[in-house]
Order: C-alpha cells, then sequence, then structure tokens
C-alpha cells in the first residue's frame, strides 16, 4: 500500500446526480415557470380590465342622452340647460363663428377648445342634482349653467 494509492481514494468523486433528484428539480423548475406564467396572465388581465375601466368614461353608451349647446355671436344659446340628475350624458358644442372658443367648467372640470365653425363633444355625468357653471374661456362674459334634476 503506497501513500499515492491513499491520496487519490481521499479525492472526492463527482456524484453521479441520481435521476430521481433531477427529475424532482425540473418538476420545481416548471413549477416557478408555471407561477411567472400566472402572474404575467395576471397581470395582463388586471392591465386589460384597468384600461377599459379608465376608456370607459369616455365612451359614449348608445342611449345616453346627448344635449346641444351652441355659440353664435360670442354667446351661448342658453343660459340654463337641464340634464338628467345621476346618469351620464354627452354634450355637444357647437361653434357656428369664425373665431375659436373654449368650453370650460370648474365646476365640471372639463376645458375644450371648439374650433371656429367647429364642434366638440364632452362626456359628463353622472352628477349630483346641483348647478354647473361653464363659460367661454377664450370670452369669459359668455356664461351658462347645466342644472342637473
Ligand atoms: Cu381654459
Amino acid at each position: 500500500m503506497s501513500t499515492m494509492c491513499v491520496a487519490a481514494a481521499s479525492v472526492p468523486q463527482p456524484t453521479a446526480c441520481p435521476v430521481r433528484h433531477c427529475a424532482r428539480k425540473r418538476l420545481l423548475q416548471l413549477q416557478v415557470i408555471r407561477i411567472i406564467v400566472q402572474n404575467m396572465r395576471k397581470r395582463s388581465l388586471l392591465a386589460i380590465l384597468l384600461s377599459a375601466t379608465l376608456a370607459a368614461p369616455m365612451v359614449a353608451r348608445a342611449g345616453d342622452a346627448n344635449f346641444t349647446l351652441t355659440i353664435k355671436d360670442r354667446k351661448f344659446d342658453v343660459a340654463e340647460l337641464d340634464v338628467p340628475a345621476n346618469a351620464k350624458f354627452t354634450l355637444t358644442v357647437k361653434n357656428l363663428d369664425k373665431v375659436p372658443s373654449e368650453f370650460e367648467s370648474s365646476d365640471l372640470n372639463r376645458e375644450k377648445v371648439v374650433v371656429g365653425s367647429g364642434t366638440i363633444t364632452v362626456y359628463l355625468g353622472p352628477l349630483t342634482p346641483g348647478s354647473y357653471e361653464f363659460f367661454d374661456d377664450f370670452n369669459p362674459a359668455a356664461r351658462g349653467h347645466i342644472v342637473a334634476k
């Protein structure tokens, strides 16, 4: 028995990977991948739902009432526009003048330019009963109220 043999025997041999161990590891990897994919699906679904929710107020539903305001000679045609309370509605603002106007309302948190001879659509509601002032920001003397009843 030589010292060489003892030294060789003490060198750790690379342990062969048992098949069962490898299978378990692979199963674990698959589970991790599955969880990641599920998470991504949940996130994308959440993103879709979220964008749909955010986009919803911008889309007029069929059946939503529509009201029209007309600007002529730098004045609104009506001083008071009655709308139903607690319901979504669209407001069409027609500018019959050649100069631009800006439909604005601090009460309604809206601000939108209407170019000369142009038309805009403003999505509003549902409003709690009350009076909401609007004006032409390019000619603040022109004012009116939307009254939700
Ligand atoms: Cu403004």
